[in-house]
């Protein structure tokens, strides 16, 4: 049995329990006890740290996050959905180059900024290897992609191929979902297969949705960006959506999905949605980079959706670190009582992904995993606005335990 503790303990769990000088007593597998840190102190433990000056929450997750796009800093272009992906279709070999060293990079650099967790999008699965044999807790969500009937066949040995290999990789720490790209770039053929796939192996699914008013018009009447696309990447003239947004909403009644983006929701796409067995993903700085908008969080709690955030790949972001995500998310709600967001956004990293992915982490309580996220608040012992002083004030953390072991992030 282990015992560490610090100045404060975020529980994250239902009542947002803060324990000041609190202690977590924890074994490989569980939480055992949480409390104050003088109450849990007994004889025969195998290590006891008390953290001073220092905020423990539970490991963050980080539930959308392209790996394969690591390498990508200033390749892109930003301002416009049209020209970022215009910009991926011609940059997508020289993106994908030397990947094995930049997503080693990025699994440190998510670990540095306390995250535990991943929900990964893999379309290649040059992440694979690297991923499976992290420290990392991954939901490898296997992409599926393609408009062309000619490469069906081949679309879908790849797939196959990749599920296959993900799923002779399970493990407790790692498992196998599916991701269905998004309605304008894939078939319904495609998608049906997929989906008949997940839903035979109780997978989760995942796929962007409504991301860009390119896709809206795409699909609301086939006209727009993506007309030109299709002609000018594909040379094909007669394009036109496989769906409408009902007839692709239809094909996830059956599954457990996460929507990410959903930037462009009326009113009846928000019923259909809440209908689902199903939650929304949002990515603010990759909105704000691709699309000019964040996503409609007060409209979300009408429809009883928790805040899940992420920060998607460094394909649309400037870093995969979860702390500049939950910044950016504090400043761009300025309608919302701050310390209430403050919560709301820390909930959004831990609890909330948690339910989907379902490692029995994001929350510190007893029977809970034992991941812990440490980092060093400058006065937090003194602070009053506990969550908003830790995400304003955290940075990289001082110790990441998964499992109830401490990463030795350095040297992953
Ligand atoms: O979530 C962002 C923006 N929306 C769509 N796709 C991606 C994002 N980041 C990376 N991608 C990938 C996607 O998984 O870019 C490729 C896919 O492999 C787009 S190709 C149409
Ligand atoms: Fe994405």
């Amino acid at each position: 049995m282990k015992l560490i503790g610090a100045s404060v303990v975020i529980t994250c769990d239902n009542n947002f329990t803060i324990i000041k000088d609190g202690g977590i007593l924890f074994d490989n597998k569980k939480i055992i006890k949480v409390g104050k840190f003088s109450d849990l102190k007994k004889d025969k433990l195998e290590e006891v740290q008390f953290y001073n000056s220092c905020v423990i929450t539970p490991a963050l997750i980080n539930s959308h996050i392209h790996f394969e796009f690591s390498k990508n800093h200033s390749m892109l272009k930003y301002g416009s959905f049209g020209e970022w992906l215009d910009s991926i279709m011609n940059n997508r070999d020289a993106l994908m180059q030397d990947s094995t060293t930049h997503i080693k990079k990025a699994i440190k650099e998510s670990m540095k900024s306390g995250v535990a967790c991943v929900g990964a999008i893999s379309s290649r699965a040059v992440d694979l290897d690297l991923l499976s044999q992290s420290e990392l807790k991954v939901m490898f969500f296997n992409e599926i992609m393609g408009t062309n009937k000619d490469f069906f066949d081949k679309v879908k040995d790849d797939f196959n191929e990749r599920v296959k290999k993900s799923k002779l990789l399970e493990d407790v720490n790692f498992k196998t979902a599916i991701a269905l790209h998004s309605p304008y770039s894939l078939d319904i053929e495609l998608a049906h297969y997929a989906i008949k796939k997940a839903i035979e192996n109780k997978m989760l699914v995942s796929t962007h949705f409504l991301e860009s008013k390119e896709e809206l018009s795409w699909l609301e009447s086939n006209s727009g960006y993506f007309k030109g696309f299709f002609k000018h990447f594909f040379h094909n003239d007669d394009a036109e959506s496989h769906y409408s947004k009902d007839s692709f909403l239809e094909l996830f009644k059956k599954c457990e999905t996460l929507f990410v983006h959903c930037l462009y929701l009326n009113n009846d796409d928000w019923d259909r949605i809440s209908k689902l067995k199903a939650d929304i993903i949002s990515c603010p700085r990759s909105n704000r980079l691709l699309n000019n908008r964040y996503f409609n969080f007060l409209k979300a709690k009408d429809y009883k959706f928790p805040l899940i955030i992420a920060t998607d790949g460094k394909s649309s972001n400037n870093s995969l670190n979860m702390l500049d995500e939950a910044r950016c998310a504090l400043f761009a709600y300025e309608k919302y009582n701050i310390n209430n967001l403050a919560r709301e956004i820390l909930l959004a990293m831990t609890k909330n992904p948690a339910k989907r992915l379902k490692f029995n982490n994001g929350i510190i309580e007893k029977g809970k995993a034992s991941d812990f996220a440490i980092f060093y608040v400058d006065d937090i012992n003194s602070a009053e606005q506990i969550a908003l002083n830790f995400i304003l004030q955290a940075r990289e953390v001082e110790d990441l335990y998964i499992n109830g072991k401490r990463i030795d992030i350095e040297n992953v």
